[in-house]
């Protein structure tokens, strides 16, 4: 596959995967989305891969999530390769690929950006880092592993504040939070990346493939529950309410969703 918004490189067994797309703060659209599968892919079947680790281009944003630009624009994704807007997969992929993933988060980790780095083994972040979800501000939301297995990670009480809040935590509280395993200066990020790598390039590939599944299993059945609040997202992202936050961001307002508060039920 060619590849326009991300980059993969092979360095010493750490296959970097690099979402190229500064421009919009490496937020992704369905053909990104494709490309990242193709990238973890190729990856997963490298013999000289042992690592891989996911990051953003430049130094603002790690990845600020579904391009809401190109949502304003077509109302989706924009195309991809199959039609379909694969994101579910790639989150399956980031815990089934049977190497450990590094999230390098170099800026915004935000929206489903911030799912992808949660999703991944091992998060280093820069110091000035950026965390958090905006979904029930921009008329998305993310109930699965972005949800729950968020819980799993931080705790139900903050898990619950990320998301009914929409604010933004610096590497800091990230790092008391247990949301990120090390906090390092911006200019040491790709360092600490490559030294955390070495040390599981030294262990054992296969001992590693079933400690990552072992770990899976305890919150698999949340991809059951990703798949169905991925089927609900779909009819929600078409309605007033959810068209009311695209809206909103792309006129840099804030959304005014008091029309929708009397939902029944
Ligand atoms: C990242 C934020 C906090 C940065 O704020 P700051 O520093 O004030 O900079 P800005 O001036 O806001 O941004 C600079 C330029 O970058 C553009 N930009 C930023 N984020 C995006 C983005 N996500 N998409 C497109 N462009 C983006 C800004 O527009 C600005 O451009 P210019 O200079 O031209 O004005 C702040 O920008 C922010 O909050 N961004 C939005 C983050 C966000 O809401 N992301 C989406 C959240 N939702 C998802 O990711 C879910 C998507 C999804 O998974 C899904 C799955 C299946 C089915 C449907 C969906 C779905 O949701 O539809």
């Amino acid at each position: 596959m060619e590849l326009t918004d991300v980059r993969y490189e092979v360095e010493d067994g750490l296959a970097w995967i690099t979402i190229d797309r500064p421009e919009r703060m490496n937020a992704f659209r369905a053909r990104t989305v494709d490309e990242l599968i193709d990238c973890l892919k190729r990856a997963w079947a490298a013999g000289e891969v042992g690592v891989v680790c996911i990051t953003g281009a430049g130094d603002r944003a790690f990845c600020t999530g579904g391009d809401q630009k190109q949502r304003a624009e077509t109302g989706d994704y924009g195309p991809s390769e199959t039609g379909l807007f694969e994101v579910e997969y790639l989150h399956r992929l980031l815990r089934e690929i049977p190497k450990p993933v590094i999230a390098a988060v170099n800026g915004y980790a935000i929206g489903g950006g911030h799912v992808l780095h949660v999703l991944c083994d091992l998060t280093i972040a820069a110091d000035t880092a950026l965390f958090g979800q905006t979904g029930p501000r921009v008329g998305s939301f993310d109930a699965g592993f972005g949800t729950a297995y968020l819980a799993r990670v931080i705790g139900e009480k903050r898990a619950r504040e990320v998301w009914m809040l929409c604010r933004q935590y610096d590497a800091e509280t990230a790092e008391r939070w247990g949301l990120v395993n090390k906090v390092v200066p911006a200019a040491e990020l790709r360092a600490e990346v490559r030294q955390w790598a070495d040390e599981i390039l030294a262990l054992s590939p296969t001992a590693l493939r079933f400690v990552k599944q072992s770990f899976n299993v305890d919150t698999e059945q949340l991809a059951g529950v990703g798949q169905l609040a991925f089927s609900g997202l779909d009819l929600f992202v078409g309605s007033d309410e959810a068209r009311e936050g695209v809206s909103a961001f792309q006129e840099k307002r804030r959304p005014d969703y008091s029309p929708f508060r009397g939902a029944a039920a």
